[in-house]
């Protein structure tokens, strides 16, 4: 059971979150035990602190109030945070499907890529993680011999969306594009840019993300193309 009314997990959620501005990976370790000790499931620990201390982060940025080392420290103590409470693999032993799943070609963001990828594993699913900068003929390559259901990507860079398309466009061009559902999802892309690509699916975060897959794997044949999961922005 959580409790994220108690005054002490809202106080380590609070403390999760300004570790991770300051990049203090330590304290961010140990606030996140705190919290999973506690009860908090990942996600909750996700929406309530990590997410925000990234969105914040990337605000601080843009206004010239924080420079790239700050980001890079923030990032570790998110991964640090992450490390702690997302489930490890094998703590499920039912198989709904295979995805494999990467971060797009000139792209290096994967705290969101790896948020997805720990719960779809949480819930079922086997992963297959070719990590970040993953080239378009490498989604191809593998999910053919894994023989995965769906391909995930993510994507943060607008300048490396177009890449996804690229992933789409090998798989028409070896005649399996009908073998795999392609979702896609992270920060720069959007519910339109899935349509345009004739993605299969896109979703919003890592709980819709799990959605999105159970929908395709129960149903995916019948529903119209893209399955869209949550409001962009
Ligand atoms: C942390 C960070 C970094 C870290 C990344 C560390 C890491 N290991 O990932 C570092 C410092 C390395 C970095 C570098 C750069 N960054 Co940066 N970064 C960020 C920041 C602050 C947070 C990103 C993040 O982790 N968000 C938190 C996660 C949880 O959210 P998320 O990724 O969106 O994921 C969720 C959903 O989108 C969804 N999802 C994600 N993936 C998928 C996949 C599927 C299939 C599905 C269904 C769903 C899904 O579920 C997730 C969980 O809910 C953002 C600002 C922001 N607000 O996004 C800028 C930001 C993304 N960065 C930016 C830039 C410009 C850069 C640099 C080019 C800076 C530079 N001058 O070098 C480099 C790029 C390097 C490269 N080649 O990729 C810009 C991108 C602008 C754009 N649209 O092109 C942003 C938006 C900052 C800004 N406002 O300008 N960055």
């Amino acid at each position: 059971m959580t409790q994220t009314g108690d005054a002490s997990v809202r106080e380590q959620l609070v403390r999760l979150k300004e570790a991770i501005l300051n990049g203090d990976a330590k304290a961010a370790a140990e606030a996140a035990a705190i919290l999973k000790e506690k009860g908090l499931q990942p996600l909750e620990v996700v929406n309530q602190a990590i997410k925000p201390a990234m969105d914040e982060m990337g605000k601080r940025y843009e206004r010239l109030e924080a420079f790239l080392p700050d980001l890079v420290l923030a990032g570790e103590a998110a991964q640090e945070a992450l490390r702690v409470i997302l489930p490890k693999e094998g703590e499920e032993s039912f198989i709904k499907g295979k995805v494999v799943i990467g971060t797009i070609y000139g792209d290096i963001h994967d705290i969101g890529k790896n948020i997805v990828a720990a719960m779809l594993s949480a819930n079922g699913y086997k992963i297959i993680d070719l990590g970040n900068d993953v080239p378009p003929e490498r989604y191809v390559e593998v999910a053919k011999k894994e023989g995965a259901h769906i391909i995930g990507m993510s994507c943060l860079l607008t300048p490396s969306m177009y890449y996804m398309r690229d992933v789409i466009r090998k798989l028409k061009e070896e005649n399996i594009r009908d073998r795999f559902y392609v979702i896609i999802g992270g920060a720069a892309v959007y519910p339109d840019w899935a349509k345009e690509i004739g993605a299969d699916g896109w979703a919003k975060d890592a709980e819709r993300a799990v959605q999105l897959c159970d929908a395709l794997m129960e149903k995916g044949k019948e529903l119209p193309k893209p399955v869209i999961l949550g409001e962009w922005r």
